[in-house]
């Protein structure tokens, strides 16, 4: 090979023009080359007008508090810090690198750490993107969000929001005072796969620690590793520099496909939860579901519930308060019927694969109308 020294920038035209002559060799490896078939066009003017710069998503962040917004005293303190401090335009503000990828604006629709959520909360963060999601200028919306509730809104936002555009919700581990903390790349991730066309049409998103999770399976499974969030089935895909890359796709109803519409919503019934654990009493369980429409039970291994329990159950159940065995197992309680319990026999119903917070959400959408156990059971299977 002739070695021929010259300047840097014709060097890297001329390894240009040779690499593309190769590529053209290579794609045919017995028709001319194009060299040889017609004389290569002068390369184009400097000065030639850069071809039109696509037009940005618009992407909506609401902003409820948690770690995300949360603040330290030190870059030491990774755990020790308060939530809900940071506002959502300072969030935005922080990470210029959102401007290359979005149009985004901001509003603060909560500023709370997320163990304080409300039924009311719900509704009205669910009536906001409900009515985001409508407006044609928007393309996608990201919730930042506190993580010890993030599972209850996304899969609520995921039953009762209808549209199938990209909703994200996204919370942080560490506060943005941190070292290495993990806020600002969770948030350009959400941003990055609100605005993009490959994640319409998933349901309700999470993006957390580079993998997108159904807002359906997702939980936090550990409260002190950036590697939070785990789906019992496996994250929907990985996000790697704003690019999406799907290896799966929910099968279980949501956004559109739902029954269920926070415009029909006006109040949420009261459902609660009981834990089963070793010489748990029974009037612990009575006292949760006095009053309340359903109960949870959130029972050990397959949703076993204590022999001592079971008369109080079917006691609740008589007075008309729907009864859901759910596991306390973590990441992959999965109930079946008339397996630890006579379900059919006691009128019961099982959660499938929902921990007992997911089922007590799904309890209070799919109850804020009266329903037999048949067909509650029949929502927990669909859904
Ligand atoms: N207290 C937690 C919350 O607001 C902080 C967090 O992890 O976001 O959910």
């Amino acid at each position: 090979m002739t070695s021929v020294s010259i300047s840097t920038p014709l060097k890297a035209l001329a390894l240009a023009v040779s690499l593309s002559l190769l590529g053209a060799c290579a794609q045919t490896p017995n028709a001319p080359t194009a060299a040889a078939a017609t004389p290569v066009a002068p390369v184009a003017p400097a000065t030639a007008a850069a071809p039109a710069a696509k037009a940005l998503p618009r992407v909506v962040v609401l902003a409820t508090g948690g770690t995300i917004a949360g603040a330290g005293a030190s870059a030491a303190n990774s755990a020790t810090y308060a939530a809900a401090k940071v506002p959502v335009d300072k969030l935005i503000a922080g990470l210029p690198e959102l401007g290359q990828i979005a149009s985004v604006r901001g509003e603060q629709v909560l500023q709370i750490a997320s163990e304080s959520f409300t039924n009311q909360d719900l509704l009205t963060l669910a009536r906001k993107v409900s009515a985001l999601a409508k407006q044609p200028d928007v393309d996608g919306i990201v919730v930042t969000h506190g993580t010890d509730t993030l599972e209850e809104t996304a899969y609520f936002l995921n039953l009762t929001v209808h549209t199938d555009k990209p909703i994200v919700v996204v919370g942080s581990m560490r506060p943005g005072t941190a070292l290495s903390a993990d806020g600002a790349l969770n948030l350009y991730d959400a941003v990055a796969t609100a605005g993009s066309q490959d994640a319409k049409g998933k349901g309700v998103l999470v993006t957390m620690n580079d993998e997108i999770q159904s807002g359906r399976d997702v939980a936090k499974a550990v409260n002190i590793k950036t590697e939070a969030f785990k789906s019992p089935w496996g994250p929907l895909g990985m996000i790697v520099e704003g690019k999406n890359y799907w290896f799966r796709a929910p099968v279980k109803r949501h956004t559109v496909q739902s029954e269920f519409d926070i415009e029909r919503i006006t109040e949420l019934p009261k459902v609660e939860i009981a834990y089963g654990y070793g010489n748990v009493p029974a009037e612990l369980v009575e006292a949760a579901g006095k009053g309340a429409t359903a109960i949870v039970h959130a029972g050990t291994g397959n949703g076993s519930v204590a022999n001592r329990v079971v008369p109080t159950l079917q006691k609740l159940r008589s007075g008309g308060v729907q009864v859901i065995r759910s596991s306390r197992v973590n990441q992959g309680g999965f109930v079946l019927r008339n397996a630890e319990q006579p379900d059919d026999k006691y009128d019961w119903v099982v959660a499938h694969d929902l921990n007992p917070q997911k089922a007590r959400i799904l309890a209070m959408v799919a109850l804020t109308q009266p329903r037999t156990a048949q067909d509650l059971q029949r929502i927990f299977w669909e859904y």
